[in-house]
């Protein structure tokens, strides 16, 4: 087996949490097989930034760089957080477009490469995630790396047009073409981005998931929905009941359902809408009136970008109406929190929820829906909302899917979940539960390593 390389913009030391599955099962992988995980270290420096650190721990070597302040304010606050992510995610509203901060994301691409060449062999087998770091491939193939090169996009492909809207796409995006194996979370974004190669990208369609680059190259495209380690969550689920802060949520609701919300703090996840859901819920259903709570938990992220700072204070507002128009004295309908949790409370919190809210107005996945899932007592199960929207929709097919631009759908989909009886629910969980059984976290990273290594 050839060693494996991960590179990410973001590396997970050891001893350091980065909690979240997708760390667990990139360390699982190079452990497996010995290798190395290069990255950003996280550390912004005054100097030029460059500066190579590596650490041993086991089979595994991580190399990092930090970067100076001016690259990390162009390619990451920048290019990949002002420009990449809303385009990515069908948002040309939001997208802020600079030539300055594009040719900052492709000097951190090209320090990436010139820090990674050297490290590599030729027969080593790299991945590369997400969205930073588009260009890698062709620029270490540049540097003379032959070896392969797979890439996983995270969140979502949009569609040709709205790609083709952003200037210089074409440079861009055919940087893609030098990857080996290009993997997206669902069938709909493979296929987008098929039409963007066919439509405005140059290159062509040539065979069921090959694709063929202006000039010959030919590399593969293909499917692997990221999953959870769902065996490990839902024993964690079961043992974390007991956490004082799973049973202090417990007790504060008295006899009172709960509903569960957990996100980080992004327009991509569509709070107000979901807020807005909630109230219509409130009104439109008089008789459930008292008998639910929902706990919405969003920590802030990339509080450095504007979007992210408005959209913080508008959410302060409508949770602040809401509750002012339908609290008693002794219950507030709205509970919101800005705060991250140990994941294993987080996977106690979920499993006191009868309702889990996940409705994203754009999601390349969202793993909160599969942890949810994870999380139920199989004896009393929750009810999962999920928007149509994330990728997650495509396997979930049990739970209540909603449009979440629909306030009356959303409304009536969360006074369903609350009313279930405990037949259907179970029917519904034990389909998902098996799908996500099978489908697990370990079973991603091997279809797509073998893919890769196939290609
Ligand atoms: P994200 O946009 O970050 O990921 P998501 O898939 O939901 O979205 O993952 C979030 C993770 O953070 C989950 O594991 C969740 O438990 C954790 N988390 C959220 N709020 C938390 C809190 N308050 N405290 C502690 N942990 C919290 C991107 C894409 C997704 C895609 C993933 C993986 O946007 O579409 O599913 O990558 O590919």
């Amino acid at each position: 087996m050839s060693r494996l390389v991960v590179v990410s913009n973001r590396v997970a030391l050891p001893g350091q949490s980065m909690a979240g599955g997708l760390a667990v099962a990139l360390q699982a992988a190079l452990r497996e097989r010995g290798g190395l995980w290069f990255g950003w270290n996280g550390k912004s420096v005054r100097g030029p930034g460059g500066n190579l650190e590596q650490q041993d721990e086991g089979n595994i070597r991580y190399a990092t760089v930090d970067l100076s302040r001016a690259d990390l304010d162009a390619y990451y606050n920048g290019f990949s957080n002002r420009t990449l992510w809303p385009l990515l995610h069908f948002r040309l509203d939001l997208v802020d477009y600079d030539r300055a901060t594009r040719e900052g994301y492709r000097r951190v691409n090209a320090m990436f490469a010139d820090r990674l060449a050297p490290m590599l062999r030729e027969d080593d087998t790299v991945w590369v995630h997400d969205y930073h770091l588009i260009p890698l491939a062709a620029l270490l193939r540049e540097r003379g790396i032959g070896c392969r090169i797979g890439f996983f996009l995270h969140v979502p492909m949009p569609s040709a047009d709205l790609l083709m809207a952003m200037p210089d796409h074409q440079r861009l995006f055919s940087g893609l073409y030098a990857y080996d194996l290009l993997g997206f979370q669902t069938r709909r974004d493979n296929d987008r981005f098929q039409s963007y190669v066919r439509l405005y990208g140059g290159g062509e369609v040539v065979g069921k998931d090959l694709l063929q680059a202006p000039g010959g190259r030919r590399f593969r495209t293909g499917v692997f929905p990221i999953s959870i380690d769902t065996a490990h969550i839902a024993s964690q689920a079961a043992a974390a009941v007991n956490k004082p802060a799973v049973r202090g949520l417990r007790t504060s609701l008295e006899d009172r359902l709960l509903a569960i919300g957990v996100d980080r703090l992004d327009y991509s996840k569509g709070l107000p809408e979901r807020f807005h859901g909630f109230e219509r819920y409130l009104q439109r259903h008089p008789d459930q009136k008292g008998s639910l709570t929902y706990l919405q938990l969003a920590p802030v992220s990339r509080g450095e970008v504007n979007e992210y700072q408005m959209l913080r204070n508008h959410l302060e507002q409508i949770a602040g109406h809401i509750n002012g128009a339908h609290a008693e004295p002794n219950w507030t309908p709205l509970r919101y929190v800005n705060r991250n949790f140990p994941h294993a409370t987080l996977t106690g919190f979920y499993r006191s929820a009868r309702v889990g809210l996940v409705t994203p107005l754009r999601d390349g996945m969202n793993l909160v829906a599969k942890e949810y899932v994870a999380s139920q007592d199989p004896e009393n199960p929750g009810v999962l909302v999920l928007s149509l929207l994330a990728g997650a929709a495509d396997e979930l097919r049990e739970a209540l899917l909603v449009n979440p631009h629909d306030l009356d759908g959303v409304a009536d989909a969360i006074a369903s979940a609350a009313a279930m009886p405990l037949a259907r629910r179970k029917e519904r969980w034990h389909a998902m539960m098996e799908h996500l059984r099978k489908h697990d976290i370990n079973a991603w990273r091997k279809d797509y390593l073998s893919a890769l290594e196939s290609a």
